[in-house]
């Protein structure tokens, strides 16, 4: 079998003549958080981080998955799928396989070893890796010829029914859709896209990562997502037109709850003055309006913590410390919330002494270690070798 790509290592002793090698990668969204489940825009990209899976199709029923950063095994067959209720990461990968069986595509036994590089908990979506990655190698196996929007809706159904985190399609169509250097401007409605080149030149995106992960994240994510709902619902009595947060207005929301120190009134203003800043942003990207784009970034981290309240300390902290730096154009929390990284626009030449400093200070401030990456947008979900 000739393996085109670098793989990691720890992977190559599982692979047989007639295995399949998939990756996927991990996303970054530069702005637009938490307006996916509100049928608004988001603008991700696939990053140079990805989740390996090496499929080896087996003569029986049974399906044994290996997780190589885990050190665990776990096994099921392809009739009963049954689920993991001892550790989460099988689920990832059989709430996948079910959903081929679901479309009525007769599952064959298979191995299947993971391994990932894009980091856990920092916010920069492991999970929809893990997930497009399966289905990828499945679908190649199974020969089901199916089509990538349709691989993303099942990864993402894989999450919200099997495993349980009722997350919207920002992540699995970033980690399936992303291209080099582009960023993906998803309509949320109708999952329209466009890709806008971005090259940054002498600037870079800094992911800063907190290195915590606060207990509250898929409680709180559920929460907001009902607590958008709600505000929907009280819009709607006034205007029964309004089908999510982007069809509704700051007008509308004013006339619809009166009291503006409300949770739902806040929550439903951040979405659609978010909704609204994305449009804005791509504007800036156009016209090559680097420095607009990051003001933006500053305001939406503002809405997270003050008005969406999924932020934390320790991100709100990373803002706040390069706030005043002028080579860093923007910076905010990225992803749920709750902990994991900011993401910052950084010119290239300040990134280290910036770490440095950071590191210090963190540590200093929070006994905690500090964690950075450059995100460097990249190819989104594909085959390695089959
Ligand atoms: C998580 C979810 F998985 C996404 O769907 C999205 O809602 C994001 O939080 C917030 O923008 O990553």
């Amino acid at each position: 079998m000739e393996i085109a790509e670098k793989i990691p290592s720890n992977l190559q002793s599982y692979i047989k003549e007639n295995s399949i090698i998939s990756a996927s990668p991990g996303r970054i969204n530069l702005i637009g958080e938490h307006t996916d489940y509100n049928n608004g825009f988001v603008l991700p990209a696939a990053i140079d981080k990805y989740a390996y899976i090496v499929l080896t199709p087996r003569e029986d029923n049974k399906i044994i998955l290996n997780s190589l950063d885990f050190n665990d095994s776990y096994s099921t067959d392809t009739d009963t799928l049954k689920k993991c209720d001892t550790t989460l990461w099988p689920n990832y990968l059989l709430g996948v396989a079910k959903e081929f069986k679901d479309r009525y595509i007769t599952l064959k036994g298979f191995e299947a070893t993971l391994t990932g590089r894009v980091p856990a908990g920092s916010g920069l979506s492991s999970s929809a890796a893990i997930e497009c990655a399966m289905a990828f190698a499945l679908n190649d196996y199974l020969q089901a010829n199916i089509e990538r929007i349709e691989l993303t809706k099942m990864s993402q159904s894989a999450e919200n029914n099997f495993v349980g985190m009722n997350c919207g399609i920002m992540d699995q169509f970033a980690s399936m859709f992303g291209e080099n250097d582009s960023l993906i401007q998803l309509d949320c409605r109708d999952l329209s896209y466009k890709y806008i080149p971005f090259k940054l030149d002498h600037y870079s995106v800094l992911l800063l990562d907190t290195n915590v992960k606060h207990s509250l994240a898929s409680s709180e994510y559920n929460t907001r997502r009902k607590e958008c709902e709600e505000g929907v619902a009280k819009i709607k009595t006034n205007y029964p037109e309004v089908e999510s947060l982007r069809d509704a207005t700051m007008e509308m929301l004013n006339n619809s709850i009166e009291d503006n120190t409300s949770a739902v009134y806040r929550r439903c203003k951040y979405v659609i003055g978010e909704i609204q800043r994305l449009q804005d942003a791509c504007e800036d990207l156009m016209h090559d309006n680097l420095k607009a784009f990051g003001e933006k970034m500053f305001i939406t981290h503002e809405g997270l913590s003050k008005d969406y309240e999924v932020s934390c300390e320790e991100l709100d902290y990373f803002v706040e410390f390069v706030k005043n730096n002028p080579d860093v154009l923007g910076a905010r929390m990225m992803g749920g919330g709750f902990g994991g990284c900011t993401i910052n626009i950084v010119e290239n030449k300040a990134i280290q002494s910036l770490v440095d400093s950071l590191t210090k200070a963190y540590h200093e401030k929070y006994g905690k270690e500090l964690k950075y990456y450059i995100a460097n947008i990249s190819q989104g979900a594909h085959i390695i070798a089959d």
